[in-house]
Formats: structure tokens, sequence, C-alpha cells
């Protein structure tokens, strides 16, 4: 056996199979692209699903993580630390907000934005108590908790893991009428990913984000936008809501605010939504530590110049025209998304997503497969070019 047969047998008989990852084994990586442990190099069209956004060991990320080791790196929220005012502020800034809640991971943000909700109905909307609803769409992923896979609609994420948490109302994402209809004098939030992500970037009809915002406000009711994956420069703005000029009551936010370098994730929102908690009502032994700070304030920094942002809308265009010639000559049956992020259904004929997925990773291209024929693609903004060509000629090539 060879280094990588070693490693992923050993990594197999030592770990839970909740993933079928493709059998390449990372060693080093930079910028856009991963070597493995035999020295084969991969150019990376997944990005760490969004949260590698600025790319591989981004030199101002790892930099400001190395002098934040050199200082401090958590004290807990028991006391204050240098970095956390500036983090709170430049990105309540970012986000046209007024205040943050930091925790680590998407699922403990959207976790907290279901508890802001819901602490927002009872404390301010005057929901009585235990019957806050929040509204969400089908095809969701919002995270692996028990709670949030209570309003899956994929048996693969939901199943056997009962008894569920109640208070969830699933509707069709895109169908106003029917959140319309789902909408009660008890709901407290509509929770929705702008576009859709593990349901194969989806893109929601023009119109309809602009109608939910219209909705909420008319019926008192949260828009908690999960910008986890599709914010942060991926779709061409810096929150893909911005696209039809939509500003949620609440963002969530995640991945790519650690850079891939650290776990960081916040609520964003406002003094009345968020001035909901008290001492002792939410906390996180990680939220808000001064390595986060240090990293995520770096992500502020580069976010603000809407550098990232004008690249991923220039390469996208580039990356979605190539991506049409495959539908335009019957090799995928659609293409969605936005920015430089893209959802490709394979034609069957050419082989599931899992097929093609493997094919690329023998001619050193590495994307993700979804739900059967669908290719996830998300290459790092700092993609150059040439690199994105040549990505896409491999993909041209084995879908032949
Ligand atoms: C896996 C999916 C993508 C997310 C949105 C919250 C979270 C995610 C919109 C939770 C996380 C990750 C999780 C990872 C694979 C990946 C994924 F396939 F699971 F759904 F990208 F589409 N909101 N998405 O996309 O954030 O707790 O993971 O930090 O669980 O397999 P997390």
């Amino acid at each position: 056996m060879n280094a990588t047969e070693k490693l992923i047998a050993s990594a197999e008989a030592h770990t839970a199979h909740t993933y079928h990852p493709l059998p390449v084994v990372v060693a080093t990586a930079d910028g856009a692209w991963l070597t493995d442990v035999e020295g084969r190099r991969y150019l990376d069209l997944l990005a760490g699903y969004s949260a590698l956004n600025f790319g591989h060991r981004n030199r101002r990320l790892v930099d400001a993580a190395k002098a934040q080791l050199e200082r401090v790196t958590l004290t807990s929220r028991a006391f204050h630390h240098d970095r956390f005012a500036a983090f709170c502020s430049e990105l309540a800034e970012l986000c046209g907000m007024e205040m943050v809640l930091p925790m680590n991971t998407g699922a403990e943000a959207v976790e907290t934005a279901v508890k802001t909700a819901r602490k927002w109905g009872y404390r301010v909307k005057g929901v009585p108590a235990e019957m806050a609803k929040i509204v969400v769409a089908g095809n969701n992923f919002h995270g692996r908790t028990t709670t949030l896979i209570s309003f899956s609609t994929d048996p693969e994420a939901r199943a056997d893991y009962g008894p569920y948490t109640p208070g969830f109302e699933i509707v069709p994402f895109g169908d106003l009428t029917a959140m319309r209809a789902a909408v009660t004098e008890n709901t407290v939030a509509v929770l929705l990913e702008p576009i859709q992500g593990e349901a194969g970037v989806l893109v929601p009809p023009a119109g309809y984000l602009p109608a939910v915002r219209e909705l909420t406000r008319e019926r008192n009711v949260l828009f908690v936008a999960d910008e986890i994956q599709s914010g942060l420069g991926r779709t061409g703005r810096t929150f893909a809501c911005e696209h039809e000029n939509v500003v949620p009551d609440v963002y969530v936010l995640g991945k790519a605010l650690g850079g891939g370098v650290v776990p960081v994730s916040a609520v964003v929102s406002s003094a009345e939504i968020l001035g909901v908690f008290r001492p002792g009502e939410h906390g996180s032994t990680f939220g808000g530590n001064p390595l986060a700070c240090a990293v995520a304030l770096e992500v502020i920094a580069m976010l603000r110049t809407g550098e990232y942002q004008a690249r991923a809308t220039e390469l996208g265009a580039r990356l979605h025209r190539e991506l049409r010639k495959l539908t335009a000559s019957g090799r995928a049956t659609a293409v969605r998304g936005h920015g430089l992020w893209a959802g490709v259904d394979i034609a069957p004929a050419h082989g599931t997503g899992r097929e093609i997925s493997e094919k690329l990773m023998h001619r050193g291209v590495l994307v993700k497969d979804t739900h059967g024929p669908t290719i996830r693609i998300a290459p790092p903004l700092v993609i150059s070019e040439d690199d994105l060509d040549w990505g896409l000629a491999q993909l041209d090539a084995v879908v032949r």
C-alpha cells in the first residue's frame, strides 16, 4: 500500500463514517492548490464549501493568526480582550447592522439565530410562551444539530435522530403563496438561505427575496438570512441578499468569516433584536476568542475594499459562460448559481456526480458531488483566470 492507501485505511478504521471522501490525502495547500501525500497537485474547486474564499493559507490571514498566537488566544467571555470591540463594531458595520453575537461554527450560529428569534418573539413581539413558530424552506441546509435537522427535508440528514424539535413550518423554496399561508400571529421568523447551497446552488425566482422581505415586515416577523455559504463575496456581493437589494433583519455568517484558518461564525442584527439577551442566557467557550477575532478582522478588512466581490463577479461570469456550453451541448441538464458558485447537473449518460468527481480527481481537479447528478463548483475567489480555465477544461474533457 502507498502512503495514500495506508492513511485512508487507518483513518477509516478509527473514525465514524459520516463522509465518503474522495481517495485523496492532502498534505499541504496554497492559494487554490492542494498537494497530496504522494506529491500530486490538485486545483481546489470546493474551497472548503466556501470557507476558503481567500484561498488556502492566505498570507494576510496566516500573518494575523501568527501575530495573535504570540499575544493571547483564548480568554472566554468571562473577561474582555483587546480584539473583541473592533471585531464586533467592524463586523456590524460591514453588515450595516448594530450588534454581533459571536459563535464558532455555522450550526452554532443558526442555532443562536433560532434562539434569538424565539426570545425576540416572546419578549418583544409578545408571542405566547412555547408558541413561537419559524418558517423554513424545503431542501434547506442549516447545519447538523438535532434542532436544525428537525426541519430538514433530507432523509439522510434527518433519519433516526428523533424526537425532533417542534416549532418549524416547512414551505417550498421560492413559493411565496405557501410562505404567506404559513405565517401566523405566532410566527417569529422566516429562516432562509438566499441561495440554497446543499440543495444544489438553487437561486430563488427573481422577486422572491424582496417579497419575503415585504411579507416579514408586514407581519412583524424576523427575516433571518443564512449567508454562511452564500455570503462574504461568494456570489459577487458581500451578501447574496444584495443581488435583490434585500436587507434581512438578521444575518447568520460563518465559514469564510474565519477564512478557513479558524472557525468563526456570528449572528449580526439590530440592537433591538440582539438586545433581547441578558447575561447568562446564551454563551460559548470559544465564541469571539482573540484568535478568531484577529483572523476575522483581517477578513472584514479584505471584504471592505470590494475587490473580492468584484473578482467573484468577473470570474463568475467566465465560469457560467463556460458551464452554459455544457447545457448547450446536452452534457449537463442544468447549471445554476451566481458569481463564483455553480451547481451543475451532469446528464446521466455521462455519469453520476460522484463518478465525475472521481474522474476530475484523476485529472488534478477537486469538486464535490451533492445529490445524484449534481456537482458543486466553488473555487477560492483568489483563483487565477488561467487556473479556472484549466479546471473547466478538465470538466469539459471528462463530460464527453
Ligand atoms: C457537512 C452541506 C454545504 C451551510 C449553511 C449552515 C451550515 C452550512 C448554508 C452549517 C454548512 C457544510 C457542512 C458540511 C458540508 C457543507 C454543506 F453539504 F452540508 F450542506 F456547504 F452545502 N448553513 N455546510 O452550508 O455550518 O456547522 O458546518 O460550520 O455538514 O457535510 P457548519
